[in-house]
């Protein structure tokens, strides 16, 4: 072992060499304090392995390679169709890889490995690959005004960009970040969630390896309050994009003002669920269950409210409590056919348990679940799927984002009520509704009030559709062409021909 690179070998006995430095000019390096911090496998309690800290000096060197990437030729003279190439390459390079990438994430995430390998990498990959396709066809426009005057625009990158992002989806959240802001030529200062440091230090080796050049991308990983705080607050990094929670979002907006950086953010949600009488039923169990208790409920549009016509409640809350029973599994992230590992750390487990007691305390029904479950040797961040009924509107946990395999299901009269209590929230991300009436279904998605809105179906977002939120849950898009838009400036030039 060096200190700056460890072989390890995980769980289902995948040995591999994982960087534990501050990824800068395509390097691993310490930071300048030698700081480390360990991260911890959620399943079992264990330790995996400890990283370099970075903190505001290292965030320093990490931007100032950055700007002189920007500048350099070889990144900002680099033929367009050339940078989409890199970015295949690195598609093609996670795709090798896939096995190993996969194992990483779930052994410090705790996601099922069957998810990780088909939903987290192949997702990851197919980002990448998408934004690369776009690399060559960023295009600005011709306006005519006068006979006297050309005028065209241009869409320039932004610069250096920060990139801040969670521990829910650490792969495919870098690749959501990277993928359009190398796309558009921009160079970027990256910050992984201390909880989840390992795998995009797996994919910095990656990147090295696909060609980019040095300083384009720079992974650092360090807490939110020192590292996240410095890139935040940087005077020379240009944009920050940042997804996490609706506090810290709020933190960074803040910090970002110091230079007007340019900003994105994707917040928290209380995503609702409308689940109209005429709805297939059984299709409707199939998707809110999943929409909710997908990834240990760490999902940000989860469907963590579901709002069901007083005709069909019943029979809904028994079937969704069946298909819970039946289909979540929990146990060994590792094992094929888990479909429920640990929440990612203690303190988000102890978050959940509280929202647990919140509910009972606040007198809801607690219809499944509400325990911890821990494995033979009596470890684990688990929780068992957990649903209130009897919720009342002003309840905690039909507020607040819970962020675990917790639901709360309650019932509704008539369409107009559902849908002033599906907006009745300072959030605005994800939302879906259930009907067999055409008219019905899309009236409800005009009304209501989120960035996105799945009709019969929950929560199967595409990298080719624009991702965010109103209100408290985000500014700007993420994926399709609109997150592009977040890594251009546009340019206007007036040429006089009088
Ligand atoms: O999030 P934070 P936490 C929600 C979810 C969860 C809760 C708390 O409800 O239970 O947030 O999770 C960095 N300046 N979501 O505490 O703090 C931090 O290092 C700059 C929803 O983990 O938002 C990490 O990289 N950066 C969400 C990132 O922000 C700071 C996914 C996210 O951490 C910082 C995750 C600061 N002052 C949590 N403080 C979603 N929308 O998907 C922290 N960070």
């Amino acid at each position: 072992m060096s200190d700056l690179i460890q072989e390890l070998t995980a769980p289902n006995k995948v040995k591999y060499q994982q960087p534990l430095g501050l990824f800068i000019n395509n390097e691993f390096v310490k930071s300048t304090s030698g700081e480390k911090f360990a991260t911890i496998n959620p399943a079992n309690e264990q330790e995996i392995a400890s990283v370099y800290a970075a903190g505001p000096e290292d965030v320093d060197i990490a931007v100032k390679a950055a700007r002189k990437a920007f500048k350099d030729a070889s990144w900002k003279d680099l033929p367009p169709t050339a940078r989409g190439k890199l970015l295949n390459k690195l598609a093609d390079l996670v795709e090798e890889n896939a096995n190993t990438l996969a194992t990483i994430e779930t052994w410090d995430n705790g996601k099922p490995f069957m998810h990780a390998l088909y939903v987290d990498v192949a997702g990851t990959a197919s980002c990448l690959r998408y934004y690369a396709g776009w690399a060559d066809k960023i295009q600005g426009d011709v306006i005519d005004t006068t006979p006297n005057k050309l005028i065209y625009t241009i869409r320039e990158p932004v610069g250096v960009c920060g990139q801040i992002i969670p521990w829910n989806f650490p792969l495919a959240m870098a690749a959501w970040k990277l993928g359009p802001a190398l796309a558009c030529g921009n160079t970027v200062v990256l910050k992984p969630a201390e909880q989840t440091p390992l795998s995009a230090l797996y994919l910095a080796t990656l990147i090295k390896k696909a060609g980019f050049p040095p300083g384009v991308v720079n992974i650092l990983n360090g807490f939110g309050r020192v590292a996240g705080a410095a890139i935040a607050s940087h005077l020379n990094i240009d944009k920050i994009a940042f997804t996490g929670s609706t506090a810290t979002g709020r933190e960074i907006m803040k910090l970002a003002s110091i230079n007007l950086k340019n900003i994105s953010l994707e917040t928290g949600g209380k995503s609702p669920c409308i689940i109209f009488e005429d709805a297939d039923l059984e299709e409707a169990v199939n998707w809110s269950h999943k929409g909710i208790m997908f990834n240990q409920g760490q999902v940000c549009t989860a469907n963590s409210r579901i709002l069901v016509h007083e005709a069909v409640y019943d029979k809904f809350v028994e079937a969704f409590k069946e298909q819970c029973k039946n289909v979540s599994k929990i146990g060994d992230p590792f094992e094929d056919s888990t479909f429920q590992g640990p929440q990612v750390t203690k303190a988000q487990f102890e978050r959940v348990m509280s929202y647990i007691e919140s509910g009972k305390s606040e007198g809801a029904t607690l219809a499944l679940g509400g325990e911890a479950y821990k494995d033979v040797n009596g470890k684990g961040f688990f929780v068992q799927p957990t649903i209130f009924t009897n919720v009342k509107d002003e309840m905690k946990i039909y507020r607040e984002e819970v962020f675990g395999p917790f639901v709360v299901i309650s019932s509704f009269k008539t369409e107009e009520e559902a849908v002033r209590r599906a907006n009745d929230t300072t959030y605005g991300l994800g939302s879906s509704v259930f009907t067999q009436d055409i008219k019905k279904a899309h009236r409800v998605a005009r009304n209501i009030e989120a960035g996105m809105v799945w009709i019969n179906s929950s929560n199967d977002s595409h990298y080719q559709v624009p991702f965010g939120g109103v209100k408290q849950s985000g500014i700007g898009r993420e994926l399709g062409q609109a997150g592009l838009h977040a890594y251009t400036n546009e340019k206007s030039v007036h040429v006089n021909l009088a």
